[in-house]
């Protein structure tokens, strides 16, 4: 046995064995060969790792050509915001698109019952956000599109059913599946400069405990505690309704934008559709997006809303609120 490998690579080869799936493995491996110091001694073990890696991707591939229902999809971004919901089978992910849009996804008893994202808005106040119902994630059923959807949305949420009788088990599986495409959950904001490199994202992320009806949410919150670290926990039951109503708020709050509207001088404001910006946008900011002409000439703007008084006369570095209305001034 080569010398000096760290603790780190035994826990890591402890999971290696005990991994059940491909994907599993070649992570595992992968965090192997990540923790073990790179040497003369260690070479060998290093070309036995990177051999077994490109083994495990053949059968990936292989089992992509051969599989029935291989392929791949994409949902096109629409309104405020996209957020994606994932989570084991018949957690209730469809019931709960279809209590907060208008959208009709199927709802069934059975498990594997969405087989394809099911995009639907989900209206709040003035504005829409997207919600994408996926299918569900489990051992042996993970679809690599999930991630690419994954990867791109901005807010994940994951549904749990307290029917569920392994939540904990169910989450680290989910993890684990997108963990292998370089996926982490947080339940912080995610600013950019937080992003390891580039092939790892980390993605803002609320679990939902669905059926609250059946009861038991403290013993299953307690079991997933311990695996989803700052992740927020939101009890709600599509069956009764209890908590749903306070949703969309909370995820337009976890969303970090702002609403922002605009008038002309003279006029009155356009309050039909507002810009919507991350928040900590400023007036130069929202100008360049409004007109070009606006982000090399403006002077100043107005602001009705959160400013000291109504239209008060602000610089191009002032920094925009909620429900904010601007005159910009060139
Ligand atoms: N008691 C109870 N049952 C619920 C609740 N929400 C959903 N269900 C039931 O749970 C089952 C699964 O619901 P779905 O919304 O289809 O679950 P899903 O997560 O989309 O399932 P898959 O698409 O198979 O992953 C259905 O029988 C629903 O009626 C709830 O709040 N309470
Ligand atoms: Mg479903």
């Amino acid at each position: 046995m080569p010398a000096n490998l760290p603790p780190q690579y035994f826990e890591a080869e402890r999971r290696y064995r005990e991994a059940k799936t491909p994907h599993e493995k070649i992570h595992a491996l992968k965090q192997m060969y990540a923790v073990m110091p790179k040497h003369k001694g260690t070479e060998k073990l290093q070309g036995d790792i990177k051999r077994r890696i490109s083994k495990l991707n053949e059968e990936i591939q292989h089992a992509k050509k051969t599989g029935v229902r291989r392929h791949t999809e994409y949902v096109r971004r629409e309104g405020a915001g996209q957020i994606v919901l994932i989570g084991p089978p018949n957690s209730g992910k469809s019931s709960l698109v279809k209590a907060l849009t208008h959208g009709q996804p199927e709802v069934a008893s059975y498990p594997f019952t969405t087989k394809k994202p099911f995009p639907a808005m989900m209206p709040y106040e003035d504005i829409q956000i997207q919600l994408v119902d996926m299918p569900p994630i489990s051992e042996t059923y993970y679809e690599g599109w999930i991630s690419n959807i994954v990867r791109e949305c901005d807010i994940v949420l994951i549904v749990v059913g307290l029917d569920d009788l392994d939540p904990d088990g169910n989450l680290k599986t989910i993890f684990s599946h997108l963990a292998d495409s370089g996926i982490r959950f947080t339940g912080e904001d995610v600013k950019r400069e937080d992003l390891p490199d580039f092939r790892t994202v980390k993605k803002k992320t609320i679990l939902i405990l669905n059926k609250t009806d059946l009861g038991g949410a403290s013993i299953a919150r307690d079991l997933i505690k311990p695996v989803i670290g700052d992740i927020p926990i939101i009890e709600v039951s599509c069956r009764t309704g209890e908590g749903i109503e306070s949703l969309p708020a909370q995820f337009y709050q976890a969303l970090r934008v702002i609403r922002v509207y605009t008038k002309v001088p003279g006029k009155k404001p356009d309050m039909s559709k507002p810009y919507v910006v991350p928040k900590g946008t400023t007036i130069l900011d929202i100008a360049g997006q409004i007109h070009k002409d606006f982000r090399e000439n403006l002077k100043y703007a107005r602001v009705w809303g959160h400013a000291r008084y109504d239209g008060q006369a602000v610089g191009k570095e002032y920094v925009l609120q909620d429900g904010d209305i601007i005159e910009l001034h060139i």
